[in-house]
């Protein structure tokens, strides 16, 4: 129960403290991120009324067409960490290249930011929650330009990682490595307020989160998982339930409130897996596992995956620890094996 108001600016600021020789610079990246989701906040929740929806021409590096709210969000988020000074490069689902942010502040800045700005946003039309995911990196090299390689680091290098939901309520939820919380945007006083304190995934889980849709052209491994969920057995609480939303925040998000797991392996039209590494899930892999969660691509924990380029794509498995350890038992009794798991 929570009885006292914490504003986000608050917690940073208390979570600052434990580092006595902290500059502040990533406590105001933090805010920089918060900020911009608020203006995104407000743009999603105004969607049908705005002249905001509706697809642009233009396609995105994934090839998908881009809402106008996909750029939006693209827009506002790199406008933001480009002014706050903090961050001296921004790589996103939406551009082929990252941004290297050069004006005088930032380019000496030592973090760099992965975002996917609007997630799930074909979701928007249709009213459904859609999400910002982001993870913070300190660069690798002390001095000169920021390279592409300093953006292709492990997921375990993450300084911060984080999304923010865009649903019934507004919420961020982030991790610096010290456990999950979460806050609740309150729109009278334009602040996001602790409102879920070290947050960790039930340790039963009966939620499972796929698109059944591909069933056939599922791994034989993740095939026998589904049908282990749907059996009748009193003991281990079975058949769970199904839910899937089409916005990976918004299922993770319910799976680490209520237990579950999120599965999206590699199918035939997706070989690698369609979820990408570097800006959806390390960041949601690191949250994962910070909420006592387990993050892997069926055969190696996903925050040990060094990333050959940007927007590589990897099977994605997240959520509960009793979940993801039933799929596994499933995946090693079929070798899942997938050319392009490492
Ligand atoms: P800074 O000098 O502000 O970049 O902080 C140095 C390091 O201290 C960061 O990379 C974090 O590991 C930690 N730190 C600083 N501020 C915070 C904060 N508000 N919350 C959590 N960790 C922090
Ligand atoms: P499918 C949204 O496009 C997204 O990247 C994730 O947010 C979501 O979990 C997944 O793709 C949905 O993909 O193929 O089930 O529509």
């Amino acid at each position: 129960m929570i009885t006292k108001l914490t504003t986000l600016e608050q917690f940073i600021i208390d979570k600052q403290g434990d580092f006595p020789f902290a500059t502040g610079e990533l406590s105001s990246l933090l805010r920089d991120l918060s900020l911009a989701a608020k203006i995104v906040n407000r743009e999603v929740n105004k969607a049908g009324l705005v002249d905001i929806l509706g697809d642009l021409s233009t396609c995105n590096v994934q090839g998908e067409q881009q809402k106008k709210l996909d750029v939006f969000a693209n827009e506002h988020f790199i406008k933001a960490l480009s002014s706050g000074g903090e961050c001296c490069l921004v790589a996103s689902e939406e551009l082929d290249d990252p941004i290297y942010i050069n004006n005088e502040v930032s380019k000496s800045a030592k973090y760099l930011v992965c975002i996917d700005p609007l997630d799930g946003s074909s979701n928007v039309d249709v009213n459904v929650s859609v999400g910002t995911i982001f993870s913070i990196y300190r660069r690798t090299k002390s001095e000169g330009p920021i390279t592409l390689d300093e953006v292709l680091q492990k997921g375990t290098e993450q300084v911060a990682a984080g999304y923010f939901i865009y649903g019934s309520s507004t919420m961020m939820v982030y991790t610096t490595g010290k456990g999950v919380n979460g806050f609740t945007l309150d729109p009278s006083i334009g602040e996001f307020c602790l409102s879920y304190p070290k947050m960790r995934f039930p340790e039963q889980g009966r939620i499972y989160s796929i698109n059944e849709g591909n069933y056939l052209r599922f791994p034989q491994s993740v095939k026998e998982y589904i049908k282990y969920c749907q059996q009748n057995d009193k003991d281990t609480d079975r058949p769970y339930t199904s839910r899937y939303i089409g916005s990976m925040v918004a299922d993770i998000h319910r799976n680490l409130l209520k237990g579950g797991i999120f599965l999206y392996p590699a199918t035939l039209s997706h070989p690698k897996g369609k979820l990408r590494l570097v800006y959806e899930c390390n960041p949601i892999a690191f949250i994962v596992e910070q909420a006592g969660g387990i993050a892997t691509n069926g055969k190696k924990r996903i925050l040990d995956i060094s990333p050959s380029e940007l927007h590589q794509r990897v099977p994605f498995f997240a959520g509960s620890k009793d979940m993801v350890n039933k799929l596994s038992e499933f995946i090693e009794k079929h070798q899942y094996v997938n050319e392009f798991v490492e």
